[in-house]
């Protein structure tokens, strides 16, 4: 048993030899089982769910019905470049905000539902940067240029201090955008295409 940052990390650490794994959501605690009875499946120990291999990333995804579209947050706190590294891994990316509906969903059903003490606590990777041209945003996997955004009061605030890089866009906790240096260590959230 160990911590483990999301059902994911543990669903991916469930490799040869792992038969099934039991995953604690209150506490991020992960279990890999040599040997599972069906007993231990189904039993009720509190906070303990248990899964069998998902060899094909299927599980510890939330999707939305109306776009098809899934999610998974990441409480990790790494760079944005190791955050689009991580989500690669299970064939995603880091997650591209199309519309205010998207920013919306994501907002109501994943960041809202992560404890956070202040909305600056709890900022969450996206995809955007402009780490190409100042001032210009694009969507790093898709490579297109942001239109729709959703920035803070008083972001992007790049321009108040142009000599340092602040080129990448985390998401707060109430839905609201703001540019910070990609180098800050933030949790992220991978997006992709329904199963
Ligand atoms: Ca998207
Ligand atoms: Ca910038
Ligand atoms: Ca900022």
């Amino acid at each position: 048993m160990y911590k483990t940052d999301s059902l994911i990390e543990c669903a991916l650490s469930c490799k040869a030899g792992c038969v099934c794994f039991g995953f604690h959501l209150g506490q991020n605690l992960c279990r890999r089982q040599t040997q599972c009875e069906s007993s231990r499946m189904n039993q009720t120990e509190i906070g303990w769910i248990y899964y069998l291999p998902d060899r094909d990333c299927n599980i510890g995804w939330n999707c939305n019905n109306d776009t098809g579209r899934c999610y998974s947050l990441n409480s990790t706190k790494v760079t944005q470049a190791d955050a689009m590294q991580s989500c690669c891994r299970c064939n995603s990316y880091l997650v591209e905000i199309n519309d205010l509906d998207e920013n919306t969903w994501i907002t109501t059903n994943i960041l809202n539902v992560v404890f956070c003490s202040s909305p600056y606590n709890c900022a969450t990777w996206t995809g955007g940067n402009d780490k190409a041209t100042e001032g210009v945003y694009v969507w790093e996997h898709s490579n297109t240029t942001i239109g729709f955004t959703k920035w803070s009061k008083r972001n992007p605030d790049n321009y108040l201090v142009p000599e340092r890089e602040v080129d990448c866009i985390d998401i707060l906790y109430n839905g609201e955008w703001n540019d910070r240096p990609c180098s800050y260590l933030n949790g992220f959230l991978c997006e992709r295409e329904g199963m």
